[in-house]
């Protein structure tokens, strides 16, 4: 059964992980490169014109941002990446703050992860899906903009992409997006639906699976 998102509201932005919210509810995790339509894409699920505020300033935020969802559940919005004017020593903290959100984010049940429709994933993208798979992270992945893909080549690049990320044990699911025309939008509704109300409860009594993995090698 697929949920409705009635309600939507900031909650905290925070810049350190000893900040993160205490209280076990379950949350999804939206990651993407920077300008590839995240906070669009969070605006559409919700229904809302800004609720996620598009950036002026590509690559600037550093914050992870906290919605409540229905007064149930969170989406967070994840720091964009691979923005070329940002310092590297920014980029490196950025790398681990990330990998440590979801090696230890034992609430985290489902991650969206976005890519351009029209582009091939970049390096990063394809580390992020690795990294995901690793700490068994199911996530799906999002590919966005699609308004601006011939409605005639859609279908080759979403099974072209099927396959490609099919070897990923932990990828769900290929969906085709748009912020603009909303296709996709009940597809990532339903999944998310699917993963926050598994066992008919939001709130994990313990730990959902083990997140108990050493750093990668
Ligand atoms: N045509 C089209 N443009 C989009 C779509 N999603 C986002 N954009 C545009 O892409 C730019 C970056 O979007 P934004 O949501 O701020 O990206 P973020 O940096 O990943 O949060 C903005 O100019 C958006 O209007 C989409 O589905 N279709
Ligand atoms: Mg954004």
């Amino acid at each position: 059964m697929a949920i409705k998102i009635e309600s939507a509201e900031f909650a905290i932005g925070i810049t350190d992980l000893r900040q993160l919210p205490r209280d076990g509810v379950r949350e999804v995790a939206f990651l993407g490169r920077s300008n590839v339509g995240k906070s669009s894409l969070i605006n559409k699920l919700c229904g809302r014109k800004a609720l996620a505020r598009t950036s002026a300033e590509p690559g600037k935020t550093r914050e992870l941002n906290y919605y409540l969802i229905n007064k149930t559940f969170y989406f967070v919005d994840l720091p964009g990446y691979g923005y070329a004017r940002v310092p590297e020593q920014i980029r490196s903290s950025w790398g681990k703050t990330i990998e440590q959100y979801l090696k230890g984010r034992t609430q985290l049940s489902l991650v969206v992860q976005l890519m351009d429709a029209r582009h091939e994933p970049s390096e990063l993208d394809l580390m992020m899906v690795g990294w995901l798979d690793y700490y068994e992270i199911p996530f799906v992945i999002a590919m966005t903009k699609a308004d601006k893909l011939p409605a005639s080549k859609m279908p080759r690049y979403v099974d072209a992409a099927r396959l490609q990320f099919s070897r990923f044990r932990h990828c769900l699911d290929v969906i085709p997006f748009s912020a603009v025309s909303g296709i996709g939008k009940q597809d990532v509704v339903r999944l998310i639906s699917e993963k926050v109300h598994k066992n008919g409860e939001t709130t994990p009594k313990s730990a959902p699976r083990s997140r108990s993995k050493a750093d990668r090698p």
